[in-house]
């Protein structure tokens, strides 16, 4: 018992009491995630050979390009989650619309929504650096027994019953809550099964790292360029380090682990900033939350923004509270 290392399918049978509607059926939503990550995982990883095989003409027989990863993690959710008779509905950063689940009556029955970002990140999939896949899970609004309706995925953050990555990197993780902190598991690629080995994930309070594209600074509102000052300065604690990978999952668990703050403004070229509230900002944002840190637009929360639309993009700030407070108070 004492030694016993939990493993995910554990964990989600035994919290499964917590949730808030305890059917099984989140915990199942959950445990479809937890299986097409394994596929993708094992795709990223060989992502180097694919040019290797296909020359060898293993792959290709019929010509055709080989698949791109982020379209192979794409389907590969779409069909995990489409199976179980849960999900009514799916919305994905590779489509521009949503995806109806089956339209035959009994799926209408399914409850709930999910929003993905199959992965994110991935032109550093070239160079051999993290990537991730970023979800996001509601209860739908519209009635059991109708088709999902846009309004079902243009909820407010904060009535997110699940979210979580999975993390692609020097060991694949998966990172997830249900509203009752975050907890962390990784990957034994040797037996396919993933350890708790990060219980009860914490932001530390104050941080020293801050990621931002600071290539950008030209174009930045003047709020931000005075806060990247503020972390240059020389000053107590200052100057902060800089850390910034360009894959939003690995500079958030970074500074998660570490004490950062993470920062997408708005610029001159991209007037609502880069990210997408509703399956990259909304879901980091319930796990900042739920791990004692802070996102913000640089205004408010931004788990308490209503949505317009399914690929809307906001500024994003996000990390260790302490530091995010600063920003925002750079902002104002
Ligand atoms: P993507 O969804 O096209 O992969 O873009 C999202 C990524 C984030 O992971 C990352 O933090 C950001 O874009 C990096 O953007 P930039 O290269 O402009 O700094
Ligand atoms: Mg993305």
């Amino acid at each position: 018992m004492h030694n016993h290392k939990q493993t995910l399918g554990e964990f989600i049978i035994e919290k499964q009491k917590e949730f808030k509607y305890s059917s099984g059926e989140l915990s199942k939503l959950i445990n479809a995630i937890r299986l097409a990550g394994k596929v993708v995982n094992h795709e990223v990883k060989k992502a180097g050979l694919v040019d290797i095989f296909g020359s060898s003409g293993e792959t290709n027989i019929q010509g055709e390009d080989q698949q791109k990863l982020d379209i192979f993690a794409h389907n590969k959710f779409i069909q995990a989650l489409s199976n179980r008779e849960i999900v009514c509905g799916i919305a994905s950063e590779e489509e521009d619309d949503f995806i109806v689940i089956n339209s035959n009556d009994k799926n209408h029955q399914n409850k709930y929504i999910v929003l993905i970002d199959p992965l994110d990140g991935s032109s550093n999939i070239d160079v051999n650096v993290s990537v991730g896949t970023i979800f996001s899970i509601y209860r739908r609004k519209s009635p059991v027994g109708s088709p999902v309706v846009l309004e079902d995925f243009l909820q407010p953050g904060r009535n997110q019953v699940a979210a979580g990555y999975i993390i692609y990197g020097t060991s694949t993780m998966m990172v997830y809550t249900t509203g009752h902190g975050v907890n962390g598991f990784t990957l034994n690629p040797a037996i396919g099964t993933y350890y708790l080995s990060h219980p009860n994930m914490k932001f530390p309070e104050d941080g020293h790292i801050y990621s931002i594209n600071e290539g950008n600074y030209i174009h930045f509102p003047q709020g931000v360029k005075d806060y990247i000052k503020y972390c240059q300065a020389e000053f107590e604690d200052r100057p902060y380090t800089s850390r910034y990978i360009g894959s939003l999952v690995a500079d958030f668990h970074r500074n998660m682990i570490k004490g950062g703050i993470y920062i997408y403004p708005e610029y001159s070229k991209a007037k609502t900033g880069k990210l997408r509230l509703l399956y990259e900002c909304n879901p980091m944002a319930f796990l900042a939350e739920q791990a004692d840190g802070k996102a913000s637009d640089g205004r408010k929360p931004i788990l308490d923004i209503q949505p317009e639309s399914l690929h809307q993009r906001v500024p994003f700030f996000c990390g260790s509270k302490n530091m995010v407070d600063k920003a925002e108070e750079f902002m104002r």
